[in-house]
């Protein structure tokens, strides 16, 4: 078998592969922990955590255990059947989130989907609604994923344009307005879909407050409450959901990403009996959703977040990720922001953009990824430890230094 270098691995990606992504030069092979290698041996601080899905870091040993176990005696029955993992996932996951019904699905933009048709069919069945008529409302630089629906109400051209005729049926407001919000429900309003904070949009919290605000409109005016936390969530923020900076409820939580740990597609939506109660035999479903090997997967994922503390450590360590960033006091850095280990560096527009800073980083060992032109997101796994972060802000410290 011919040996590949990483140079002729790029070249077969891009002679075969479509041309949708523009990844940084690096070509990784191997992954522990915070931890990546790539083909030549070099590590690297991954900062990235696969947009928040490796919250538990990468290959994490106890997961890889029950991923194989699993693999071993039944990956797969679909639904016509019933297997001997589902009823357990589903009693773990409601348990943990304090919901109390599931519906598994195996990608984010799948969940946000389901959970759109969820709302659609409540707002008919129980809200009454005329048939046809059901709106939802979304925000100004949201990001939910890729399927049709979705990019539907992005507002992001390069999501978007050239993708239409698009879904009907959404009205877009400013992120974190909580007056535009209870200007825009009609009595046809299904559902209010937000992410906590916004991360594709770059790390953008919303005004205290305003969740809160968002859910008693909701509330009052007999609207569905839909928080995308499938990055926001699991402990990325410092807290299992991120709704609980706010102490508030959703009544359809979307989680996807760390719910396997990254070793597989696992996406969930949560909720109550009066929303998901409307699902009947053969109205949704999917070929993976709910399999075995997912739910065993997922099962573990959730007991290792939560047994080893990492929820806790996500705060303690996103605290001293930001404190020690912000005190690096470099001309470079407009803001850094953030909540538990989702942060932002929003750069001065003068440094001359974050895509050639993230370079800089690659080469002291560090993986970032910047979000549009001057912001870069660290966002690392949650099992980082002190003496790494202090490693990381030298690093970065050096390299803000220099620009
Ligand atoms: C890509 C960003 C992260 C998400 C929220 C749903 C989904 C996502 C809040 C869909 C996915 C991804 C997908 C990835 C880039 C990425 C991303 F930069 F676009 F914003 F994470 F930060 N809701 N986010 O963030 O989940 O269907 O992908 O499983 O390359 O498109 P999915």
């Amino acid at each position: 078998m011919q040996q590949h270098g990483s140079g002729s691995l790029i070249a077969l990606e891009k002679r075969y592969g479509a041309n949708n992504y523009k990844p940084l030069d690096v070509m990784l092979s191997r992954g522990e922990g915070v931890w990546v290698w790539d083909l030549d041996g070099r590590r690297y601080l991954d900062c990235l955590a696969a947009y928040s899905a490796v919250n538990q870091g990468h290959c994490h040993p106890r997961i890889l255990a029950a991923l194989t176990a699993q693999a071993a005696r039944l990956t797969l029955t679909s639904r016509a059947f019933h297997n001997d993992q589902l009823g357990l996932f589903y009693e773990e996951l409601c348990t943990l989130t304090g919901s109390t019904r599931a519906l598994p699905m195996n990608s984010g933009a799948e969940a946000v989907e389901s959970a759109l048709k969820v709302a659609r069919k409540w707002a008919y069945q129980v809200k009454g609604v005329p048939p046809g008529l059901a709106e939802i409302i979304v925000c100004d630089g949201n990001f939910h994923g890729r399927t049709l629906s979705v990019v539907s109400f992005s507002t992001d051209s390069t999501s978007r344009n050239g993708f239409g005729p698009f879904t009907p049926g959404f009205t877009v407001i400013p992120y974190g307005d909580a007056r535009a919000l209870e200007a825009a429900i009609t009595p046809n309003t299904a559902a209010f879909l937000v992410e906590p904070i916004q991360g594709e949009a770059g790390v953008i919290i919303p005004p205290d407050g305003f969740l809160r605000q968002a859910r008693a409109l909701c509330s009052a005016n007999d609207v569905l409450l839909i928080l995308d936390e499938i990055q926001t969530g699991l402990g990325r923020t410092g807290r299992l959901l991120a709704e609980e900076h706010e102490g508030i409820e959703a009544d359809l939580t979307l989680i996807g990403k760390a719910l396997s740990g990254g070793f597989y597609p696992v996406s969930a939506v949560l909720s109550h009996e009066a929303a998901m109660g409307v699902l009947q035999p053969g109205e949704h479903g999917s070929t993976f959703g709910g399999n075995p090997l997912a739910c065993a997967v997922s099962r573990m994922a959730l007991k290792v977040l939560v047994e080893e503390g990492m929820i806790e450590n996500s705060a303690a360590m996103g605290l001293r990720l930001r404190d020690g960033l912000a005190g690096l006091g470099a001309t470079a850095v407009r803001e850094v922001r953030g909540r538990g280990l989702m942060i932002a560096i929003e750069l001065d527009p003068a440094a001359g953009g974050a895509r050639p800073v993230c370079e800089r980083l690659r080469d002291q060992g560090l993986l970032a990824k910047e979000t549009h032109t001057h912001t870069i997101r660290i966002a690392p796994p949650l099992v980082i430890d002190a003496e790494t972060v202090d490693w990381a802000i030298d690093r970065i410290g050096a390299v803000l230094a220099a620009t």
